[in-house]
């Protein structure tokens, strides 16, 4: 069913309470609000990416100061993808600073690292720029739970964030993932100086992908120096809280993620966020590149909303639920 623009802008001027009140309510409804996963990434290989997204610290066309790096071997990610999960992660995302996914060596390598975290009985998500049909059928034969490939902003601005691409490229990207039946991880950046309206036609095209996606991150701008938005305004924090609010009621099944931006976002605003709807976070004191919280601080806030980390072996569960 298709959900109408203005049904998207309604529940957006909600008054804040309410609609993280309606939020919670969905989130109770399809999930157990009592528990976050946690998640770990890695930076398979780090910069060098000729795309030319404005916020991002590894793009060629931006004065980083960031050390790049080949692709990393598969023990290394292997040992990586062990210590997540003794430190509490079900799930191992791998980044590479790709465009796109190119078949040769370094993809082979890139599917034994699949093979490996599904191996430790964790959930495996990848995001390695535009793919294949192909590429995205030999990922799911390898047992990749989920495809991480963000739309970020509303179609008509990405096109100032990011030139070296369109927004249909990123749907074809989505549409071969969906194809191999893979699991789609897709959300976006806020404080990249875009408007209300485009927040709401985002949330109004991820809500209407067919499949929704299984897994929406979230994420804050985190300001890179040397990066064309080093200097944006800042965020809102209630916009962000809407943001994950909305999203939680139009796509009540997925996780919602807490992804980049949260070291320089309040214990208290994160505590909003999982009341409207938030059930998953990065952990671990970097992200891709940039820092984010300590795994410390994190247990610390857990403990204190009573919040516990998602035990293994719910991804049956989650499919039982979409059937
Ligand atoms: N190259 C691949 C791509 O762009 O699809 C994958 C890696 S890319 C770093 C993954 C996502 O991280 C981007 O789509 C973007 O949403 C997010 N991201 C990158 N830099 C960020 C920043 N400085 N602040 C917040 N989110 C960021
Ligand atoms: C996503 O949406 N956020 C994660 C994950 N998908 C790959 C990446 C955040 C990257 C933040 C910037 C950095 O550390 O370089
Ligand atoms: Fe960064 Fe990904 Fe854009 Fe490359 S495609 S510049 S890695 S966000």
């Amino acid at each position: 069913m298709t959900i109408s623009f203005s049904d998207v802008q309604t529940l957006y001027a909600k008054p804040l309470l309410d609609l993280v009140y309606q939020a919670a309510t969905a989130h109770r409804a399809h999930h157990d609000a009592s528990e976050v996963q946690m998640c770990t990434l890695l930076s398979i290989k780090t910069g060098g990416c000729t795309e030319d997204c404005k916020y991002c610290s590894q793009s060629i066309h931006n004065q980083t100061e960031l050390e790049k790096e080949k692709l990393l071997d598969v023990d290394a990610v292997m040992a990586d993808a062990r210590r997540a999960k003794e430190s509490g992660s079900t799930r191992f995302c791998m980044g590479a600073a790709w465009p796109k996914a190119t078949d040769g060596r370094a993809f082979d390598r890139v599917v034994d690292m699949v093979k490996g975290v599904r191996d430790m009985g964790m959930e495996a998500c990848v995001t390695l720029g535009m793919l294949s049909e192909t590429q995205a059928q030999r990922l799911k034969d390898a047992g990749l739970t989920a495809y991480n490939h963000n739309l970020d902003t509303s179609e008509e601005y990405y096109a100032k964030i990011i030139t070296t691409r369109t927004y249909q490229d990123r749907m074809d990207t989505i549409a071969n993932v969906a194809k191999a039946g893979i699991s789609l991880c897709c959300g976006g950046i806020l404080g990249m100086g875009e408007s209300r309206e485009d927040r709401i036609k985002l949330l109004h095209t991820l809500a209407n992908l067919n499949p929704q996606p299984e897994s929406v991150p979230i994420n804050a701008l985190v300001p890179v120096e040397g990066t064309p938005l080093a200097d944006a305004p800042k965020l809102d924090i209630f916009e962000w809280v809407r943001v994950i609010a909305v999203a939680r009621i139009l796509m009540p099944r997925a996780m919602v993620r807490l992804s980049a931006g949260r070291l320089s976002i309040s214990r208290e605003a994160q505590a909003m966020a999982f009341m409207a709807g938030a059930n998953a976070i990065f952990t671990g004191d970097k992200l891709l590149t940039t820092p984010n919280p300590g795994s410390n601080e994190d247990e610390m806030l857990m403990n204190e909303l009573g919040l516990k980390p998602r035990a293994p072996n719910k991804e049956e569960c989650r499919e039982k639920l979409r059937a």
